[in-house]
């Protein structure tokens, strides 16, 4: 295996499905990746560690995804200045709402991309991620070209 570019975070192992479509999309994309479950309140120092080791370790962009009161893409972005994206995940009574404002409303100063809510989310998490790492690898750029237009051809192909 490849060494990961991509970091996917998730704040439990109760995350794992919705965010499941970011790993299955970067596969996809045959762009090399690590999963690990990682929480801003139950494991921080460990979170901290994490990330401030990733960029040595070649990773480029880390998406995180976390529900309730979804502090891990904000925390994750405290410790590195790799680009950060944050998935709400819709896992809470509030389905997701609560974790939106959380992940969204960053003091100036520390960004987080932040997604749509659930799993679509963790998907455009993936093809941001992507398009990142496409500005310097020119075959990601026409693995999107040829994603998009099967997506086209996927609509114009509906009969009803
Ligand atoms: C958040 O708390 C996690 O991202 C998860 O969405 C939520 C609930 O976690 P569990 O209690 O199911 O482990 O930190």
């Amino acid at each position: 295996m490849k060494s990961p570019k991509v970091a996917i975070l998730m704040g439990s192992l109760s995350d794992a499905d919705i965010m499941a479509p970011a790993a299955k999309t970067l596969n996809e994309f045959e762009v090399s990746h690590e999963v690990r479950i990682l929480s801003a309140h139950r494991t921080p120092a460990e979170t901290a560690a994490y990330v401030e080791e990733a960029e040595a370790r070649g990773i480029e962009v880390i998406i995180a995804g976390a529900g309730y009161a979804a502090h891990l893409a904000g925390a994750v972005a405290a410790h590195t200045t790799l680009p950060v994206i944050g998935v709400p995940l819709d896992s809470s009574p509030l389905k997701g709402i609560d974790a939106l404002y959380a992940t969204v409303q960053m003091p100036g100063g520390i960004p987080v991309a932040t997604m749509t809510i659930g799993k679509a989310g963790a998907k455009n998490a993936a093809l941001f991620a992507i398009q990142i790492l496409s500005r310097k690898e020119p075959e990601l750029v026409e693995r999107l070209k040829k994603y998009r237009s099967a997506m086209k051809e996927a609509i114009l192909s509906i009969e009803l």
